[in-house]
């Protein structure tokens, strides 16, 4: 159904002209700097990874590279190591006072931890662990917010062989306790609470919610103190609830790491999917490290004296892999940042201890006096001379809403690398990002990759690609990804289809926690009819390759509307949209047609400045009959969006990504789903009245 048509116009997407080719200084002492690597890993892709697997420190070496029994793979077996080994103790000898963590608190708090430092702490919450009874393959929860201890109690988990699952830290009680029933943790790790906003998100009460009857397996609960003492509300449950501090005052700083198979379970991360349960990824030990390291190392470019920045929450896979396994197992420094991008305190109070600024208001809630601030991203790059910076689309797309001056305003000089992950980037931001962040002068590498997948899929390698704004370009050395048809047929350039991945890599998901038959359902199903058709892992979203061999990806297949015939896009329409002066953000679905099958719908975010005011019915409608007409121009008709409702926000999960499938529910007039991975659920109703108001 995908491959009936090409693009009604050829010369938007995958035609874009401009290109960048990586800065010779840059390609000098890249990393990856031989383009030899992507010929000889493709020739040979096991003995590829097998040699990136010899780089960990291993306490038995593996003997076989690859065991493939389709859907299900096993790497490096016979080998067994310890991630925290990797992570910590082997960088002590050359790198022990190099500092691993900086954090900054939303207040403005600064922590350091050194190699050394952080070697210590995990050796002593490795040991609580141990004391509270937690083992090898033990589950454990984390309900963190983004401070060292995150890092710590993920890695005191590795040390001795415990399952960790990171549930973010802003979802709400019935997530955790849905994903904590599921993995079937013992033991949770959260915190009092942290600062988001100038306001503190109470971690330890919704915990309490959701143990209220809720999770029977549950036996401990360990309170990291992030607030203070100033939270007068909270409850410690005698006997179950137990101070982290007072826990590890007295642990031993040594605590012999746990020998592990390659194959044994590391850690369970839970992706909600666009309908029912969540799915509980399941990651191994050898091949998910292997994969995390080789792809920072390469598309990252990590170097002994970056300070790198992945603004990723370690809720997300993107802060498992980049901001704990791949920059600690090769050495990097890691920056931490607990709050949120637009924040701080006034200048008026003291920033000196870690709550020196808060206090409790009338209504008994602890704040922080502050203000927003559209510039605290660019300050804290200017004032810790961040090196590289990895961030999101949505994040960036803010950005250029708030305005240029905000990054103006800063020296942004340190910076060398930028990198982008979980959307599509349009163009359009893609090159606002390199000319207002990166000076025009550092590399963007945008990764595509997912959950699943446990490292990064399609990216550049920054010394060896030339990039194409809005391109993925090149799969990673030893990553077979194709574009496919229906029947699992390879498409040439230019044709929309499906993306695959052909072979097993180290990284990759070997099942779903306690699901295996849904594992099999969801990503190896899809082909199953043709030959060979099982062994074609199915990521779930669209892509075109160019004439280049790069990859544009379209989005997720679900969003692929089929208009009149044409397969079109939503990820087409949205980066033409955004291409228009007056847009910030775009988002654009399907809605059932009569006539047509589907007609594109768009929601569109005005930059501030060219904003209609509210009320002003002639001028909203003068602007949307303006972008349906340039959509028109830029597209073709046929992409000529039937509505154009123009509003302040957007409906978006935690991570960023924008639930299309509500705005679906709201065009086509049904009962909205379930909310509750939304940002803010709020904006749904908004929009509903709104449509229902503008529908033309
Ligand atoms: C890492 C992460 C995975 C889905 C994936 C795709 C989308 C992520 C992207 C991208 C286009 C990129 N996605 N990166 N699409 N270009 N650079 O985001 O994992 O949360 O599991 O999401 O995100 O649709 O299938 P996850």
């Amino acid at each position: 159904m995908l491959t009936e048509t090409t693009h009604p116009d050829p010369s938007s997407l995958t035609h874009q002209t401009q290109s960048f080719a990586p800065p010779s200084d840059f390609a000098e002492t890249a990393n990856a700097k031989d383009p030899d690597i992507y010929r000889k890993a493709a020739e040979d892709p096991e003995a590829f990874w097998a040699d990136w697997a010899r780089r960990l420190d291993w306490i038995t070496p593996f003997k076989t590279v690859l065991e493939w029994n389709p859907p299900h793979a096993k790497w490096f077996l016979g080998g067994k190591l310890n991630v925290s080994v990797n992570c910590v103790d082997r960088h002590l000898a050359s790198r022990g006072n190099k500092p691993a963590l900086v954090f900054e608190g939303e207040p403005g708090d600064v922590r350091t931890l050194t190699y050394s430092q952080l070697s210590v702490e995990v050796n002593k919450f490795a040991n609580v662990l141990k004391s509270l009874g937690v083992g090898k393959g033990d589950r454990v929860s984390l309900y963190l917010p983004m401070t060292p201890e995150a890092v710590i109690a993920m890695l005191a988990c590795t040390r001795i062989g415990a399952v960790h699952s990171v549930i973010f830290g802003g979802f709400s009680a019935e997530s955790l306790q849905e994903r904590t029933n599921d993995s079937g943790a013992k033991i949770i790790l959260t915190a009092d609470g942290y600062w988001r906003r100038g306001h503190v998100v109470p971690l330890k009460a919704t915990t309490d919610e959701a143990l209220k009857d809720g999770c029977p397996l549950v036996e401990k609960v360990i309170v990291l103190k992030r607030l203070g003492d100033n939270l007068s509300s909270l409850h410690m449950e005698p006997g179950r609830d137990l101070w982290w501090h007072e826990l590890t005052e007295n642990a031993s700083m040594e605590c012999e790491p746990e020998v592990m198979d390659s194959e044994d379970p590391l850690f369970i991360l839970h992706t909600s999917g666009s309908t029912g349960k969540p799915k509980g990824i399941l990651h191994t030990t050898a091949g998910y490290l292997t994969g995390a390291m080789a792809t920072s190392k390469l598309v990252f470019d990590l170097k002994d004296s970056d300070l790198y920045w992945c603004t990723a929450d370690i809720g997300w896979v993107t802060g498992h892999s980049y901001v704990v396994y791949g920059p600690l197992s090769n050495g990097a420094t890691v920056f931490l940042y607990e709050g949120s991008p637009d924040w701080s305190v006034s200048p008026d109070f003291s920033t000196k201890g870690e709550i020196a600024v808060s206090k409790e208001n009338e209504e008994g809630n602890l704040t922080s006096p502050g203000s927003q601030n559209r510039s605290r991203l660019w300050e804290m790059i200017a004032r810790h001379k961040i090196t590289i910076l990895y961030t999101a689309p949505t994040l960036i797309r803010a950005c250029m809403k708030w305005g240029d001056d905000h990054p103006a305003g800063h020296d942004l000089g340190s910076l060398r690398l930028l990198g982008s992950v979980g959307e599509p980037i349009n163009p359009e931001a893609w090159l606002w990002y390199h000319k207002h962040i990166g000076g025009g002068h550092c590399p963007i590498v945008d990764t595509w990759w997912q959950t699943e997948t446990g490292a990064i899929m399609i990216a550049p390698l920054p010394g060896l690609v030339t990039t194409k704004p809005g391109s993925a370009t090149k799969p990673f050395p030893g990553i077979a990804a194709d574009v496919v048809d229906e029947k699992g047929e390879s498409l040439p350039a230019g044709q929309k289809g499906i993306l695959v991945i052909r072979k097993p890599w180290p990284s990759m998901l070997r099942t779903l926690w306690g699901n295996d038959e849904r594992y099999r359902q969801v990503y190896w199903s899809k082909f199953s009819g043709i030959e060979g058709g099982e062994s074609l892992y199915f990521p779930g979203d669209g892509a075109v390759k160019d004439e280049d061999g790069n990859f544009w990806l379209l989005g997720r297949i679900d969003d692929i509307m089929l208009v009149a015939g044409h397969n079109l896009s939503t990820m087409e329409l949205e980066s033409a949209l955004v291409e228009h002066y007056a847009v910030a953000e775009a988002a654009v679905i399907g809605k059932t047609h009569d006539i047509k099958g589907q007609a594109p719908v768009a929601f569109v975010i005005i930059r501030e400045q060219f904003a209609p005011k509210i009320g002003d019915i002639e001028a909203i409608h003068a602007l949307s009959a303006e972008l349906k007409e340039h959509v028109s121009k830029k597209l073709g008709a046929i992409c000529r969006p039937d509505d154009v409702i123009l509003t302040a926000d957007l409906p978006k999960t935690r991570s960023g990504k924008i639930m299309r499938r509500l705005l679906r529910d709201i065009a086509e007039g049904r009962i909205i789903g379930d909310t509750t991975t939304l940002a803010d659920p709020a904006i749904v109703a908004g929009l509903k009245d709104k449509y229902a108001g503008e529908e033309s």
